[in-house]
């Protein structure tokens, strides 16, 4: 399997120096049903990228068609105008104590080969105690795969009645990340890190797992942003790549950001959520980390993201040996991890 990653590796350096060439085996390797439909629907969504059925112009029909409670319909206006809904007190606190005990108890019982991403390493790391503090943004990843607590809560009922609404189909659980501290991660939109083979249509999950304090840290967000419009890496590509793009091409697709925001006065606003709130963003949603200024402040928190079934993370293609979607209990998930 290392072989054949490996060459997948080379395949892809070798075109790098080709965009053209990039862009086409790109295209055909993710080729989808999912992304056919999109295309055809020709230029009816913000993005040329496409994206979910609330996205399109046509939303209103859209919604008409479906036959939705009013309740459900107003939430999803405002997912449609907004980029997130809030889905208050979805998740029982007893879930929610029952992963807290696993995460309490993680630095004497952490389960084998568990790992966490840190913003200097470039791929996961073996998970260690010590690398769990403050202003480190370390993250957990994938909790999932070894706690069925943490499925009970990224597949709650209300959270997966939602996703596969907007989503159209089953949602498929791609990533999960675990915070015990604010990520002070800058704003940003999941696009450009999280690729999927239909690259605007997935959305995120953020479970708070404790009340959020005042300089905690909390979550902030751009409303509106998902209807932006697209900021075109190396001039074509929705997603980041730093070997083809460097990272001086993150700094110009921020100050885009900025621009894109005084343009509208948009201000970021933060989520204040409290022990069991569910807080859910389109892919193209700006959102980040405020600054941590209370460094007793944890901000115990979990976030998924998923796509639908029919749509494909990008590391089913370029890490082979980690395709497997696992069953369990009525849900789907997939790891780029374990
Ligand atoms: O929880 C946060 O502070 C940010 C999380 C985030 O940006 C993400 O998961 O994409």
């Amino acid at each position: 399997m290392g072989f054949l990653r490996n060459s997948i590796y080379s395949v892809k350096r070798a075109v790098h120096k080709n965009p053209g060439l990039y862009q086409l085996g790109y295209s055909a390797l993710t080729f989808n049903r999912d992304r056919l439909s999109q295309l055809l629907s020709g230029g009816r969504y913000p993005s040329r990228f496409g994206g979910m059925w609330t996205d399109r112009d046509d939303f209103d029909a859209q919604l008409a068609r479906r036959n939705l409670p009013p309740s459900d319909q107003q939430q999803l206006r405002d997912w449609h105008e907004n980029g997130y809904v809030v889905l208050p007190q979805a998740i029982p606190h007893a879930d929610i104590d029952a992963l807290r005990r696993r995460f309490d108890d993680l630095p004497n019982n952490a389960p084998a080969g568990l790992q966490v991403t840190l913003p200097e390493a470039t791929q996961g790391v073996p998970y260690n105690p010590d690398d769990i503090s403050v202003h480190a943004s370390a993250r957990i990843v994938d909790c999932y795969h070894h706690f069925p607590e943490a499925r009970s809560i990224l597949f709650a009922e209300p959270v997966k009645s939602f996703l596969e609404t907007v989503l159209g189909a089953e949602p498929l659980l791609t990533q999960s990340l675990s915070f015990q501290y604010g990520s002070e991660q800058p704003l940003h939109q999941d696009t450009s890190f999280v690729i999927m083979t239909s690259p605007m249509k997935f959305a995120a999950v953020w479970v708070a797992l404790e009340d959020v304090r005042p300089g905690s840290g909390a979550l902030q967000y751009m409303p509106g942003s998902h209807q932006w419009g697209d900021f075109l890496f190396s001039g074509r590509f929705k997603h980041w790549d730093r070997e083809r793009d460097g990272e001086a091409a993150l700094i110009d697709w921020q100050t885009w950001l900025d621009t894109e925001a005084r343009k509208r006065n948009v201000e970021p606003e933060v989520f204040y959520g409290k022990k069991g709130d569910v807080f859910i963003w389109h892919s193209g949603l700006a959102h980040g980390g405020s600054p941590v200024t209370d460094e007793q402040a944890t901000r115990q928190s979990l976030v998924g993201h998923y796509c639908p079934i029919g749509v494909r993370p990008l590391y089913h293609f370029y890490k082979p040996g980690q395709r497997k979607v696992y069953a369990s209990e009525g849900h789907h998930y997939t790891t780029s991890y374990y």
